[in-house]
Formats: C-alpha cells, sequence, structure tokens
C-alpha cells in the first residue's frame, strides 16, 4: 500500500474516492465488497482511454479500481480494495466460509486471477495477442476452471457454502466476462450449475445496484456518493 498525500483538496474531505470502470470485473468486485459492507465513496468514473491525471498521480501503474482514503492511503488492487471493505464491516460474513477456510478462497481467486485471466484475455481479446493466437485454444484452457467451479458447485449452491462469500463476489465478474464472449456457446455447455450461479449474481439486487451507471468524472464535477 502507498501512501499519496491529498493536494488541493479540501482539508475536510471524509469519504474516500474510488477511480472505477463500470463494466471492469475488476472495479465490480470492488463496488461489490463495498456496498456490502457500506463503505461511503466519492466515486470518480474513468475511461480507460482517457484516464485522469489526478489518478495517475495517485496510482501511477494506472489501472481500475484506486481507492484513496481520507489519510492519503491508496489501495489500487481490486482484492485489497474488498479485503480494506470487509474488514471494517463485513455484515454478510463474506469472510467466513461455511467450507474450507479463508485461504482457500484466496487460493481459487488467485486461480481465477492468474491462469483463468490469462486464457480468458486470450479468448476475448486474441487479435491483441499476435496472429499466431487460437481463441479456442484458449477458451478449451479456460474450461478446465469452469469444470472445477461446477464441481464446487454441484456440492453446494455457492462456491463455499449454501450463501456467497468472497470468492463468489471476487470470481463471478470474470465469469461473466467469458460468458459475454459468446453467450451462445456459454449456454449451451454442459455447465447447469454454474450457469444458475451466475444468472443468480447477475440478477441480484446488489450487483444491479454496483452496475448503476453514473457520467465520466471530470475534475471539478460534483461526485456521486457510491453505494447510492
Ligand atoms: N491487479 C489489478 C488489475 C486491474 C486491471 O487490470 N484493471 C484494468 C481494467 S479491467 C485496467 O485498468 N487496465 C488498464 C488499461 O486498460 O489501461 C486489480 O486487481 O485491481
Amino acid at each position: 500500500m502507498t501512501e499519496v498525500p491529498w493536494s488541493g483538496r479540501p482539508a475536510d474531505r471524509t469519504l474516500p474516492v474510488l477511480y472505477s470502470f463500470r463494466r471492469c470485473p475488476y472495479a465490480m468486485r470492488a463496488r461489490l465488497a463495498l456496498a456490502s459492507s457500506r463503505q461511503r465513496c466519492s466515486l470518480r468514473e474513468v475511461v480507460l482511454r482517457d484516464k485522469p491525471a489526478e489518478m495517475i498521480a495517485v496510482s501511477p501503474k494506472a489501472t481500475v479500481p484506486v481507492l484513496h482514503l481520507p489519510d492519503g492511503q491508496v489501495l489500487e488492487q481490486s482484492l485489497d480494495i474488498m479485503r480494506w471493505a470487509l474488514a471494517r464491516h463485513d455484515p454478510e460474513q463474506w469472510l467466513s466460509p461455511e467450507i474450507g477456510t479463508l485461504a482457500d478462497m484466496e487460493a481459487l481467486i488467485a486461480d481465477c486471477d492468474g491462469d483463468f485471466k490469462h486464457h480468458l484475455d486470450r479468448y476475448k481479446y486474441a487479435p491483441r495477442y499476435g496472429p499466431e493466437t487460437d481463441p479456442l485454444h484458449h477458451r478449451r484452457a479456460a474450461e478446465l476452471f469452469l469444470t472445477r467451479l461446477e464441481t464446487r458447485l454441484s456440492q453446494h449452491p455457492q462456491l463455499f457454502g449454501a450463501r456467497p462469500h468472497l470468492a463468489d463476489f471476487a470470481v463471478f465478474p470474470f465469469i461473466r466476462q467469458f460468458a459475454n464472449t459468446d453467450r451462445e456457446w456459454f449456454d449451451t455447455q454442459p455447465l447447469p450449475r454454474l450457469q444458475d450461479w451466475l444468472a443468480g449474481h447477475l440478477n441480484s439486487d446488489l450487483f444491479q445496484g454496483v452496475m448503476i451507471k453514473v457520467p465520466t468524472w471530470s475534475p471539478g464535477d460534483v461526485e456521486p456518493t457510491f453505494p447510492g
């Protein structure tokens, strides 16, 4: 975690500032945790091709989400934002799995963010990775993770028990992205529990609430409060 003092800000700033991009799965997971834990923020919606200088000044690696806290601390990893929010308030007990441990959840999330994300990117954006990149090869490789989730979900409705926890919320935005790459193909795969699980999350009030559209932020704009 880095620390960047506020510059040119009113001394009475009390809310953290969240730099977010509505359709980014990392930003989605951060917003889900902030909403569940009811941590109010000032929301600055950015466009990735034209990131605000204010965001790059606090987080030069320039990925979303970024959370700049009133004390100057900067959280620039989506999972760190989830952990920070839930450590303050975890009313739905996302950090307390019914089955397995927090470390088991973290391991599953690491596999999502590592190997699965690697193949998801090459399936969805194959041309970006060069002409030799075969999207279907990467779709097949990514299916191993989907099958793993299907097996877990055949044992209980959510990944770590009857109710959703950190891992469900950290992972489903990426399964959404995978499914949307070729929805017709995804819907016809023998993954009934995964399809139901994804649909349940996409239709939830929590997800609908964090996907509300807000205008792109420019300096001087009034910042909407999130969660609204
Ligand atoms: N490890 C970071 C990854 C965040 C990330 O890669 N976000 C993407 C958007 S989905 C991004 O900002 N990419 C920079 C860009 O496209 O310019 C996290 O967990 O927050």
